[in-house]
């Protein structure tokens, strides 16, 4: 059982593509209540220092472009067991292995366009949100 927060980000490719309200409703359908919410454009600086633990990995240079390619939304949400339930509504990394019906799996285009961020640990998602909604 995790915490009751979490933190996620509906990522570039999804705003771009209109999907936003769609991905939104889903995360209050399951039970979510969102503490915080904005719209955010992160220069790649920004993108580098909040993916940093994945630094070492092929991916990260064009993970951080990506991430920096157009606005994204933020949120801060609430609900009992947020970490895992909300890992569970998104779906995996990669959208050709995420489950029928998971936001992945509707909305994502490729392992990296996968739509949508969500925290892997109740520390994390403390981690996360105060980069965004406590400085
Ligand atoms: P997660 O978002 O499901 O927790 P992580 O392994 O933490 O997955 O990776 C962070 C993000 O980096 C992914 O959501 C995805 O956008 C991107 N990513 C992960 N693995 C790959 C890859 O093999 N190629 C390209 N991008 C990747
Ligand atoms: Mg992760």
């Amino acid at each position: 059982m995790s915490g009751n927060v979490t933190f996620t980000i509906i990522k570039p490719d999804a705003v771009k593509s209109g999907h936003s309200g769609s991905i939104i409703k889903m995360i209050e359908k399951a039970g979510f209540k969102l503490l915080e919410m904005k719209l955010v454009s992160l220069t790649k600086e920004k993108a580098s220092e909040f993916y940093e633990v994945h630094k070492e990995k092929p991916f990260y240079d064009r993970l951080c472009n990506y991430m920096s390619s157009g606005p994204i939304i933020v949120m801060k949400l609430s609900k009992n067991n947020a970490i895992e339930d909300f890992r569970k509504l998104i779906g995996s990394t990669n959208p050709q292995d995420a489950a029928e019906g998971t936001i992945r799996n509707l909305f994502a285009t490729s392992i990296e366009a996968n739509a949508i961020h969500g925290s892997d640990s109740d520390e994390n998602a403390i981690i996360e949100s105060d980069f965004f909604f406590n400085n």
